[in-house]
């Protein structure tokens, strides 16, 4: 039987993946590789947009790659790839350009965040296009889901608006993508800003947990978390983004439900509930550690693996994207 097919990617924008892009989708990749046809990517082309030296973006692309089959991604089970190697992301990004309105790109909320944060004439129009060629991405390999945080909901939004359209005018072509979005871990928010995203370029280095990071910096970014003058470990968005933070990330990391945790931890304030909470992350990220630094440490090795990926993933944009240029109207090359 046909499995239903699932894509998503992740940014080489930092030496490290964090908590957020861990619990919010990677581990949701992990455990969707045994129920669909899945494929995954490092999307370096997306990186570009805050413009990366070259050595930087070639480091950070292996060090993405190596953490995706450290978490659990299996070449036989998933295909794990990167989006420049396979040229057709591109190519379908410019024809969904032509069919995406201004207005339409401008409302992207992403983009606002990062234009005010950079300044307007800093921000490239590459920045500006990123839900196009994230459209692309997606529409390439007709997914049925794709498993992000909420931060991607509306830039998901958009890839379903252009599928509809172009089907409507084009003729039936792409899957229409469903987000496939956890509540429990939709957003994972600053140790030190407990109600903005945990987020590689815009949280300091105390407020975000690093997947590859060494125990002790662990420990003392959980133990120094910003909580609130009270002393009780309750989940309580509004009075208590900080606790409800970390006791989100405890059930997700040990599978104990939120009101149990709760419960353990009444009458004994904040003291033992972080140091659960930081052995709880030490422990889960260690073992990640130690595999990425050894699939980094064979690159040729990381990099058959990466060139075998974009063999099957390649197989499948072709085909696509034939499809596409054909009802466009565009000539077939001569053979
Ligand atoms: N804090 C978060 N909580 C839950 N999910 C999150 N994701 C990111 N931050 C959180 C999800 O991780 C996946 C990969 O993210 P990305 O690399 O595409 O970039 P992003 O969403 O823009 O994440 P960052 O960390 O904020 O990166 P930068 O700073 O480079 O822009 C996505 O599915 C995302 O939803």
């Amino acid at each position: 039987m046909d499995r239903p097919r699932v894509l998503s990617g992740i940014q080489p924008t930092a030496d490290s993946f964090h908590l957020g892009n861990y619990l919010g989708a990677v581990r949701q990749w992990v455990a969707m590789q045994e129920t669909h046809e899945a494929f995954y990517c490092v999307v370096d082309l997306h990186a570009i947009t805050v413009n990366p030296a070259p050595e930087e973006l070639r480091r950070r692309i292996r060090i993405a790659a190596a953490q995706l089959f450290a978490v659990g991604l299996d070449p036989d089970r998933c295909t794990v790839f990167v989006q420049s190697h396979v040229r057709e992301h591109t190519e379908l990004a410019w024809m969904l350009s032509c069919q995406t309105g201004m207005g339409e790109a401008a409302r992207m909320t992403q983009f606002k965040d990062k234009a005010a944060k950079y300044g307007e004439s800093a921000a490239s129009v590459g920045l500006f296009t990123y839900p196009i060629l994230m459209a692309a991405d997606i529409l390439l390999y007709q997914a049925d889901q794709v498993p992000v945080g909420v931060d991607q909901k509306q830039h998901l939004e958009l890839s379903r608006d252009l599928a509809q359209r172009f089907n409507t005018r084009f003729g039936q072509t792409f899957k229409v993508p469903n987000p496939y979005i956890l509540k429990e871990v939709e957003k994972i928010t600053d140790l030190q800003e407990p109600t903005a995203k945990m987020s590689k370029s815009s949280s300091s280095p105390q407020g975000i947990l690093d997947l590859l990071e060494q125990p002790g910096p662990l420990r003392k970014k959980i133990m120094r978390a910003v909580t609130d003058t009270g002393t009780e470990v309750l989940a309580d968005e509004e009075n208590k983004p900080g606790v409800t933070n970390l006791l989100r990330i405890q059930s997700a990391l040990s599978g104990t439900p939120i009101p149990e945790l709760e419960a353990r931890y009444a009458g004994q304030g904040y003291g033992t509930f972080k140091k659960d909470v930081a052995e709880l992350v030490v422990d889960s990220f260690a073992p990640i550690r130690e595999r990425t630094e050894k699939l980094l440490a064979d690159e040729a090795e990381l990099d058959k693996l990466l060139a075998a990926g974009a063999e099957r993933a390649r197989a499948v944009a072709r085909e696509t994207m034939a499809q596409v240029r054909d009802r466009m109207g565009f000539l077939p090359a001569s053979s």
